[in-house]
């Protein structure tokens, strides 16, 4: 997707917007108080306890339109793949008779879960239900849904709860609770001009919104958060319009509302904040201090499956997102996209792989970590170029990252030096170096003077992609 593409629908994401430092929230007002209206900072930081530790999850987008997998009436339809009902305006008659087709026997909840557990993720996003409307859980709210519509006849949300509480990993669901394209009422964001206006293509979409809301939306959130045991750990919203508004949004809460564990973003709509700020294919600059956020993005160029999107993000470029995001204080929502038959992409599988043999030496410089204590090193504004949005232009450098512990600091080196690592304005003591990947931790000479770090490093590094060196320290 063009980053274009997004500005428009960007704005439907009000919630999205980050709060500048100088500004002090307003006290919400809200139809129904939130629990992020009412609960102690204790209290939120143990509900997001596991979230900020955790770093990097698993989302998974699946779905029907798994099945025209990005090709529709002979032709290839551009962008997402999950959107090609929409962008090739099919009418919905013809989209739901995908379903009977749809019987993917190769789906196993366990190789998926062993998968995620693999590549060093902690938890998983699935998508409950997408903007089609069909709903990929053992609904008895609406009938278009993976059980009752389809050969395949079992709960794949049923499977992945099972699994994740054997293998010990969290579960959340996606649901978009507004987009709705093959439920009459709901929501349909137009295509070609991104006008953030609700637009059907077909009569069968025309109908009431709070028909759609009490009759589908709100019946399914409930099954959702009443039929799986523990999970959802995760809710995650998307997408809304304006018709989202704060009194339908408010019933929504009344749900979440319910299950005090819960974390959900900030896509509701209807002035509803959430616990997680969410990036979409982009990774902020300076993250957003003092916040909890998660950049999500795809690891080719589509969310749901597409058979010839082969585009695929290297091991390096997701790695490297990775640790940026952790040295910003963010976490990674990473996308793998199943097909037809429930397998998971080969080249999806590979990198996942690659990430988690790296995170299994290196992954202490990620979980649980602090932010930067330095900053510049992440890059810098242009003066001069601007970007799409006419602001200054952010332009990234890869030499290296950071994040911190209480005693430690780590670097994360990409472009290796000749010599000594060198950094200036260290605000604390050094007593000791070593590379994490040194299963022996030899210490490296090292010289500091007031807040000026030297490490003699060895002449190579001990990985191509990125080298940890970490740093003991006192305050
Ligand atoms: O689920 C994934 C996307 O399908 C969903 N969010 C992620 C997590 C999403 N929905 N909308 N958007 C993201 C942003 C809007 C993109 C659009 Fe377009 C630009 C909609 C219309 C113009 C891309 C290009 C999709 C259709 C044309």
């Amino acid at each position: 997707m063009k980053f274009t593409q997004c500005v428009a629908i960007a704005v439907l994401f009000a919630a999205a917007t980050p709060l500048s430092n100088a500004q002090t929230p307003a006290a919400p007002q809200h139809p129904i108080p939130s629990i992020q209206d009412t609960e102690t900072t204790a209290q939120k930081d143990a509900r997001m306890a596991w979230w900020r530790v955790a770093r990097f999850g698993m989302f998974i987008h699946w779905g029907l339109y798994s099945v025209p997998a990005g090709t529709w009436d002979g032709k290839q339809i551009p962008s997402l793949g999950e959107w090609i009902m929409n962008n090739a305006s099919i009418p919905v008659a013809d989209y739901k008779v995908l379903a009977a087709q749809f019987n993917p026997t190769g789906f196993s909840a366990h190789d998926i879960v062993a998968l995620a557990k693999s590549a060093g993720m902690k938890y998983i996003v699935i998508t409950a239900k997408h903007h089609d409307g069909f709903a990929m859980f053992d609904s008895k709210a609406n009938p278009f849904n993976i059980v009752a519509a389809t050969p395949f006849h079992r709960d794949p949300l049923r499977e992945l709860a099972d699994e994740a509480h054997k293998q010990g990993i969290k579960l959340g669901f996606y649901y978009s609770q507004d987009q709705d394209w093959t439920a009459p009422g709901a929501s349909a964001i137009l295509r070609q001009n991104h006008d953030p206006v609700t637009h059907h293509w077909d009569k069968a979409q025309d109908g009431d919104f709070d028909t759609y809301l009490h009759t589908k939306a709100i019946p399914q959130i409930k099954e959702l958060l009443t039929n799986y045991g523990d999970f959802p750990a995760v809710l995650w919203f998307d997408t809304p319009t304006a018709n989202m508004t704060p009194a339908r949004a408010a019933e929504i809460v009344a749900l979440v509302n319910q299950h005090p564990n819960l974390i959900w973003n900030n896509r509701l709509g209807g002035g509803y904040k959430g616990d997680t700020e969410t990036p979409e294919q982009t990774i902020p600059a300076q993250g957003f201090p003092g916040e909890d956020w998660e950049s999500c993005m795809t690891i080719n160029d589509t969310w749901g499956f597409k058979s010839y999107d082969t585009n695929f993000k290297s091991t390096e470029t997701l790695l490297r997102n990775l640790i940026d995001i952790a040295s910003k204080g963010g976490n990674y929502l990473l996308n793998i996209g199943p097909d037809s038959h429930g397998v998971v992409p080969v080249s999806e599988v590979e990198r996942l792989q690659a990430m988690g043999k790296w995170l299994a030496v290196n992954g202490e410089a990620i979980y649980g970590t602090q932010p930067t204590l330095f900053g510049a090193e992440a890059g810098a504004f242009s003066a001069t170029e601007k970007d799409r949005r006419g602001n200054p232009l952010w332009v990234p450098a890869w030499s290296w990252r950071s994040t911190t512990s209480a005693n430690k600091i780590y670097i994360e080196i990409f472009n290796w030096p000749t010599g000594a690592f060198h950094l200036d304005k260290l605000p604390r003591k050094v007593t000791g170096a070593y590379l994490l990947a040194d299963s022996t931790h030899t210490p490296l000479k090292l010289t500091q003077t007031g807040g000026i770090l030297d490490v003699q490093l060895p002449a190579k590094p001990l990985d191509p992609i990125a080298t940890v060196l970490v740093l003991e320290t006192t305050k």
